[in-house]
């Protein structure tokens, strides 16, 4: 038999789909397969599935399923996915016939499945099982891609063509086109405003900059470091590291106060930094893009006059300072906060006309509503507005296209948070000097089971094990300008501990505290956690 099952191996489809060894993953690949072609039936449209493990290392694979308009698996499919995932051998078929059943799939509906793949060593023989799981004939094997480009892609033909041609060529010319569009209103670019540092993680990310360099007309000019062709995927390089270390990735040759970049290992996030002349590094994270993002949008609504409802949607993990700047500085932006995992950022965005949401770590981009669209191209048909009003209605036309919509995009991202700044005149440090980042912390700590930890109010407070709210409370009340919080991990298997304080030296030592009281209270495993030195 074709992809048989480990006896009793046990995984879950969690925030980041299945994600372990790749040496686990054979059965999960094939059955995702099966899974997505009911899916296709079920929906009548196109599913995708993205074999990539992100920014975990290179020995790590896993698999996400991309429901017809580019976004996540809903998530009653995600339980059907973790039961297919953990039937023993004997009772795959019955799993199968009981969703088939559940949702009334008919069998003769023709299926559509679109597959990509990370760089990893593993991903050939993976998404190969995938292809297996696959019915015969009704998948499309795109081969390496980023995640995002595979959401885009199903997006374009769900929509017939509608978002774009679903190539990775078509891609490349919607954005590039937009960027274009976009550039052209920055006057006096100069060779060092058009150059920029990125770090590609040795993965999927460095080849597809490289594919796309030609389209973008010498108006973005990167030097690619961590291309893949020497480094280790992710390996002390990539968007995670620099975030979680708050340091340059090995491999970049950079002087001082250049502007650089790093992506994941599948390129769905992207941090941006620099290092001043005095050695000190800057970090700009997924809540800094937010507010350059948003901040840009809100200037163009206000030039063309269009009432449109603009939201930023952020998670527990967002910079104090960030929230502060845009609740009370910008007061025109309200804020929300969803519970860690893209889908609730992403869901919580649709909410609005239009919704920017990202995660700290650099995951994000901005959702439109269908009424927006509509405004912003009505306004641009109006032949009463002044040609300042038609310029900025433009360059709103081609944000909506430079932007991916379907899921975070550190290539869409890039492009447009360099538009924004050639539009802006605006350096990497003057972006960075609209707020200042509070000094903060990310800790793990290893429990024998995470789940003993509850939380509500978006992950922000801690419901069981009991205790453990009120020893963070006292804890964080001998600190000033402090938060911290803790909440299980959904794709390793740890507790996470985040703070925030005053000074750097702060936030570790409230660190280390809330780690201890996780560790006694919780159930820590192995060594007692020690302070940072
Ligand atoms: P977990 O392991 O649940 O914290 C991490 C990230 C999420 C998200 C997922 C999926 C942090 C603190 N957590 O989730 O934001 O990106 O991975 O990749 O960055
Ligand atoms: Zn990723």
């Amino acid at each position: 038999l074709l992809h048989p099952k480990p006896e009793g191996l046990v995984l879950q489809y969690g925030t980041a789909g299945f994600r372990t060894k790749a040496k686990h993953l054979d059965h999960i690949m094939f059955r995702m397969g099966l899974l997505a072609t009911l899916r296709s039936k079920q929906t009548k449209a196109t599913i995708g599935v993205m074999v990539t493990a992100s920014h975990n290392p290179e020995e790590d694979n896993g698999v996400k399923l991309i429901d017809p308009m580019g976004e996540m698996l809903k998530p009653l499919w995600e339980s059907y996915a973790t039961q297919l995932a953990n039937a023993e051998q004997g009772d795959l078929l019955p799993t199968l016939k009981d969703v088939i059943n559940k949702e009334a799939i008919d069998m003769n509906q023709e299926a559509n499945v679109f597959v990509g793949k990370d760089t990893r060593s593993s991903s050939a023989i993976l998404s190969q099982a995938v292809l297996d799981g696959v019915s015969a004939l009704s998948g499309h094997n795109y081969g390496l891609v980023t995640t995002p480009q595979l959401h885009y892609m199903v997006c374009c033909q769900n929509t017939q063509g509608k978002y774009g041609e679903a190539t990775v060529e078509g891609y490349y010319r919607k954005l590039s086109k937009a960027f274009i569009q976009l550039t052209k209103n920055a006057s006096n670019r100069t060779d060092d405003q058009k150059h920029l540092c990125v770090d590609g993680a040795n993965g999927i990310g460095a080849l597809k900059v490289r594919e796309m360099e030609s389209h973008l007309q010498r108006e973005l000019q990167i030097s690619l470091f961590n291309d893949g062709s020497k480094g280790k995927l992710n390996h002390q390089c990539g968007a995670d590291f620099v975030k979680v270390q708050q340091k340059p990735p090995t491999g970049i040759k950079v002087s001082p106060g250049e502007r650089c970049c790093s992506f994941d290992g599948d390129a769905d996030r992207i941090v941006y930094y620099f290092t001043d002349s005095d050695g000190t590094f800057h970090l700009l994270d997924g809540d800094k893009m937010a507010t350059l993002i948003s901040t840009f949008l809100k200037e163009l609504l206000t030039q063309v006059g269009l009432d449109l409802k603009i939201a930023v949607v952020q998670t527990a993990y967002a910079n104090g300072s960030s929230t502060h700047y845009l609740e009370d500085t910008m007061k025109v932006l309200p804020v929300r906060c969803t519970k860690t995992g893209v889908k609730h950022l992403h869901h919580a965005a649709q909410e609005f006309d239009i919704g920017v949401y990202f995660e700290a770590n650099g995951h994000g981009t901005v959702l439109f509503s269908q009424a927006a669209e509509e405004k912003i191209q009505q306004l641009l048909e109006d032949s009463n507005i002044n040609d300042k009003q038609k310029r900025a209605a433009l360059l709103l036309q081609n944000t909506v296209n430079i932007i991916n919509q379907t899921v975070g995009d550190a290539i869409s991202d890039m492009l447009l948070i360099e538009a924004i700044l050639a539009i802006k005149g605006m350096t990497v440090q003057q972006w960075d000097a609209i707020y200042r980042d509070l000094p903060n912390r990310q800790l793990k700590v290893k429990v024998s089971d995470r789940r003993v930890i509850d939380t509500t109010d978006a992950e922000r407070r801690a419901v069981s094990p009991a205790g453990l709210q009120e020893a963070i409370d006292s804890t964080v009340k001998k600190y000033t300008q402090a938060r911290s919080f803790v909440r299980p991990s959904g794709t390793e298997d740890v507790v996470r501990v985040y703070t925030e304080a005053d000074t750097q030296e702060n936030a570790d030592a409230l660190a280390h505290e809330v780690s201890l009281a996780v560790f006694k209270l919780a159930g820590g495993v192995g060594d007692e956690p020690k302070p940072m030195k």
